[in-house]
């Protein structure tokens, strides 16, 4: 299987490249953002609870997003692989993540990290609230919170992924399809 981490501080193009990468390699995307949100436009009891700690642009709880992670990994048996987003953020996740895999007979083949630096990240981020009236983008404090949740919580999972060798840093700064190639090249030398 290929099992990839898309990797990057909130708005390096995790999402986007994602859409590539699923087309292009045939792989399943389960994107952390994604369910929760689709958890507050249901209204569900996980959404509302979801909502509040997302607009100030904390994480959500492990043990939450550990456990939706499971149940989706289990509705794909028989997929080429799964492309991960947003999804570890702490090193708990990782672990959790290692565990889950290695029960079904597989691991992760590659952490992707983007690397932009935090101006473009909030300029990309305070475009987008523009646009698609997404909360959580729509406030600079709010925005430098979640840059500051990466800084302390998210990142060090580089070395955790270091340390098994899985890592690879790529320059999110680009043209879309520029970053998409780079991305690609790295994958198919895995
Ligand atoms: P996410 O949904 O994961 O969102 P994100 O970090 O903002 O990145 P996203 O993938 O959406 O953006 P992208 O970089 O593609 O998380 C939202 C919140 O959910 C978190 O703050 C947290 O509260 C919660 N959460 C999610 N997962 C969690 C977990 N595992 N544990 C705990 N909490 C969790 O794109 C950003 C913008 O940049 C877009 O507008 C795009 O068009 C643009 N862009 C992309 N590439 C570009 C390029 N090369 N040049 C110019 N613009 C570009």
């Amino acid at each position: 299987m290929l099992n990839l981490v898309l990797f990057g501080p909130p708005g390096a193009g995790k999402g986007t490249q994602s859409n590539l990468l699923i087309d292009k390699y045939n792989l399943v995307h389960l994107s952390t953002g994604d369910i929760l949100r689709g958890e507050i436009s249901a209204g569900t009891d996980l959404g509302l609870k979801a909502k509040a700690i997302m607009d100030r642009g904390d994480l959500i709880s492990d043990q939450i997003v550990i456990g939706m992670i499971s149940s989706k990994l289990d509705k794909s048996p028989n997929t080429k692989g799964f492309i991960f987003d947003g999804f570890p953020r702490t090193v708990a996740q990782a672990t959790a993540l290692d565990n889950l895999l290695s029960q079904k007979g597989t691991s992760i083949s590659a952490m992707l990290s983007l690397k932009v630096e935090d101006d473009e990240l909030i300029n990309r981020l305070l475009a987008r609230g523009k646009e698609s009236g997404r909360s959580d983008d729509k406030n600079e404090n709010i925005i430098a919170n979640r840059i500051n949740e990466y800084n302390n919580k998210t990142a060090p999972l580089k070395k955790f992924y270091a340390t098994q060798k899985k890592l690879s840093e790529i320059e999110g700064l680009g043209s879309i399809k520029d970053i998409a190639q780079k991305l690609n090249t790295v994958i198919d030398n895995l």
